[in-house]
């Protein structure tokens, strides 16, 4: 007899994790995230929806990745991932938010069977699930809870152990589109795959070309570190002398390391080394966040300035080589890029007027850069943070993969341009991924840092939080570049904005922590500065600031 969905078992099991009746839930930007104390009941619940979310799907193999990815080391996270890779639908996510807010075990089956019928969800259909986590103590606690939610709903589930986030999203691509074994352990394979193909792609974007001097990678002491090992003895197999990488914060076993003053996000928000780097001018470093999904580049100069090639930078240099390839070939190819509010505007100043991009900006999170970057040949995405990557439409890969007559130039190119596809991690921003894209391309043009950051000049920019009573008030338009609520106030930030010289500012309620942000830029330091503090201090006395004024609010 086909098999439906076992409201008993499901009660059952649930009754092992129930709903802290005080939270409210919310499935944000980038899954559920909080204390991991805290999120049991939901990891449970998040098996179910994945379980259902695949028998929606024609069985198809659902992903969910377990992690808080820069957080500190006491929250955890999960998120689901949709067969092609890509972050789950939309509207699901409020089926999400939905079954996690279920107050009680009858409630839970209420949601489910809502789901089930505003779905049409064939209940005797298998469901197929495949999840991972990162190196946080919470993270076999959560995966137990996870398995109960699976084998209640009655899905296969099949644990890839400890992963990037963005191995995670490749490897549910890979399972539906790819290849699907019968046999041997999927943790393993999920390593192999990965592996082997990044780094038989960046053999073939580097070339013959000269290795550049040692990268510093700060792994942030989390899974990164291990993973990037593994990557780099993949490399060395195939050639020894093309990429030396020295590991650091690479500790995943020593409680309370795991972010802690180190990784992309301490660097990026700092502007800072991390711990345990000393810098010369001459010396290159990277830093990974907790998961692997983000990568900042740096360097310090001879008088000891840092100098930070953060995601505008990686969006500059990689759209520009990839125009540059696509000319070559003589590719009747668009390309375009995606940023968002927190872009410097000097990147999309030199985007669009020297390289001559189409640009467009959309609101904060990697679902709506990685949408908008679909309706391009190639859209270039990447948040200022370092998250992002390079999505290559059906139309670019036919082209770029069609025979023809060609001179020797124009094929060289179309190598180069083959190479990239399978370099750059189509499913998702992929820290591993963007490394070797960036080294790649460095070594393809010799250049150092130096030569990449002068590509354009960084205008001076400050973000800072304010802590209000309710953030939820704040609403905003225009990719969340203008406030629409509280009323009158962005009218008063756009009058402290015309007091400065190529002053910009906006204010947008975060998605991952209770506070507000204001971001500022201004053609001096001391303009930029006075400029966000001004808004800042606006916003605590407007707009219900709570906990005290900070001093340097102005
Ligand atoms: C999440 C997003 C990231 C975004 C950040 C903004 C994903 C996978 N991650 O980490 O893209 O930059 O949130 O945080 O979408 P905020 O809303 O707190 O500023
Ligand atoms: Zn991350």
């Amino acid at each position: 007899m086909a098999q439906t969905i076992d409201c008993d078992k499901i009660k059952e099991l649930s009754a092992k994790y129930p709903k802290l009746k005080e939270i409210n839930y919310t499935y944000g930007t980038a899954g559920f995230r909080m204390k991991a104390d805290y999120l049991e009941s939901v990891i449970f619940r998040v098996g179910i929806l994945a379980g259902l979310r695949s028998r929606k799907l024609d069985s198809k193999v659902i992903g969910i990745m377990v992690t808080a990815s820069h957080n500190p080391e006491a929250d955890n996270g999960v998120k689901l991932v949709d067969p092609s890779g890509e972050m789950l639908e939309q509207q699901w996510e409020s089926y999400a938010t939905q079954l996690a807010n279920a107050q009680s075990d009858d409630e839970l089956i209420n949601v489910i069977k809502s789901v089930v019928s505003q779905n049409g969800i064939d209940e005797s259909k298998k469901a197929s699930v495949v999840y991972a986590r990162d190196t946080r103590p919470s993270g076999p606690k959560l995966i137990a809870a996870l398995e109960d939610g699976i084998k209640a709903i009655s899905a296969v589930g099949v644990n890839l152990g400890i992963k990037t986030t963005p191995q995670l999203h490749y490897f549910t691509y890979y399972l539906n589109y790819c290849e699907k074994p019968t046999e041997g352990s999927y943790d393993e394979l999920a390593d192999k795959v990965y592996y082997e193909k990044f780094s038989k792609a960046f053999h073939k974007a580097v070339g013959d070309n000269q290795r550049l001097s040692n990268i510093y990678v700060d792994a942030a002491n989390g899974v990164g570190a291990p993973k990037l090992r593994d990557l780099l003895e993949w490399i060395d197999k195939l050639n020894d002398n093309i990429f030396k990488v020295t590991i650091i914060n690479d500790d995943i076993n020593t409680r309370g390391k795991l972010n802690f003053q180190c990784g992309a996000d301490y660097v990026k928000t700092g502007q800072k080394l991390p711990l345990a780097l000393n810098l010369t001018c001459e010396q290159r470093a990277a830093s990974l966040d907790g998961d692997a999904d983000r990568i900042v580049f740096y360097y310090v100069e001879e008088d000891g300035t840092f100098r930070l090639l953060d995601g505008d930078k990686i969006a500059a240099l990689s759209a520009g080589f990839i125009i540059e390839l696509v000319k070559t070939a003589c590719l009747d190819i668009s390309v375009g890029v995606v940023q968002t509010a927190y872009a410097n505007g000097s990147s999309t100043a030199y985007l669009e007027r020297e390289l001559v991009f189409p640009v467009s900006c959309v609101p904060t999170g990697v679902k709506h850069l990685h949408h908008k970057a679909q309706e391009y040949d190639i859209g270039v995405y990447f948040e200022a943070n370092g998250h992002g990557t390079v999505l290559f439409s059906s139309n670019a890969l036919n082209k770029i993969n069609s025979d023809g007559s060609r001179t020797t130039e124009q094929e060289k190119a179309i190598k180069k341009l083959q190479a990239l596809t399978e370099l750059i991690n189509q499913t998702v921003g992929d820290a591993l991924s963007d490394l070797l894209l960036v080294e790649s391309i460095l070594i393809n043009r010799q250049w150092t840092f130096k030569k990449w950051n002068s590509v354009y000049t960084d205008k001076p920019n400050r973000l800072v939080k304010v802590v209000v009573e309710n953030r939820n008030i704040f609403k905003t338009t225009n990719a969340e570049r203008t406030l629409v609520e509280p009323k009158g106030l962005q009218e008063k930030i756009d009058k402290l904005v015309a007091q400065y010289k190529d002053g910009r500012s906006f204010v947008r309620p975060s998605g991952t922590e209770d506070v507000v942000r204001v971001y500022a830029e201004a053609s001096t330091r001391e303009d930029c500065d006075a400029l966000a503090f001004k808004v800042a201090g606006l916003v605590y006395d407007e707009a219900g600031g709570t906990g005290g004024r900070p001093s340097e609010f102005l």
